[in-house]
């Protein structure tokens, strides 16, 4: 038959053949395009960007909880929460080992629903490098945050300054500087 199809028709064979190759090959991998969770799958480094933490209370429920007091406004708030890093690493963003060269322009930005946003970059946080404890809180004074303050609300305690003290924290993105 290839005979009869002439220089052209080959061609396009060819074409075929070849786009039919890599989809048998690239199909049963379909489910590793989930970027958050291919390269964990793959055990290898932190690379997609962005990624978007899950914030709800399942994305939480596993991580250790810790006690947090830090200065938000003039009053000192006895909170509790999760660690930022802990969050972090649970989902894929940032790898448990100390940092190398592909994570140390990475940042997170945190977003408030009244349209403030911070940003840390992952090196500050690293514990073998800026080593800054950075915490991710729900309840303050025994409550849970209301929702002036929350239901989430990032707290920095060694900040000289309560300025990162993050209200009504409704995202968190980790990207590649561009
Ligand atoms: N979402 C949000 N969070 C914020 C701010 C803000 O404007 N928006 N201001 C920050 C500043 S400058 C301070 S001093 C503290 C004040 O905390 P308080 O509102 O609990 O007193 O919140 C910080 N968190
Ligand atoms: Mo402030």
């Amino acid at each position: 038959m290839a005979g009869r199809l002439g220089r052209c028709g080959r061609v396009a064979l060819g074409h075929l053949l070849i786009a039919l190759c890599l989809q048998a090959v690239a199909t049963p991998d379909a489910q590793a395009a989930d970027p958050v969770t291919a390269h964990l799958r793959a055990g290898s480094p932190v690379t997609p960007s962005p990624i978007v933490l899950p914030l709800d209370v399942a994305a939480r429920a596993s991580l250790t909880r810790h006690r947090v007091e830090a200065f938000a406004g003039d009053a000192l708030q006895h909170c509790e929460g999760v660690s930022l890093t802990a969050l972090l690493r649970a989902h894929g963003a940032m790898s448990e080992a100390a940092l190398q060269d592909d994570e140390l322009d990475r940042y997170v930005r945190i977003d408030s629903r009244d349209g403030t946003r911070v940003l840390f970059s992952l090196a500050e946080l690293d514990p073998t490098l800026g080593g800054r404890a950075v915490y991710l809180v729900d309840r303050c004074d025994g409550t849970p945050l209301d929702s002036t303050a929350g239901p989430l609300r990032l707290l920095v305690p060694a900040d000289a300054r309560p300025t990162r003290a993050l209200r009504q924290v409704d995202r968190i993105i980790v990207v590649a500087a561009p």
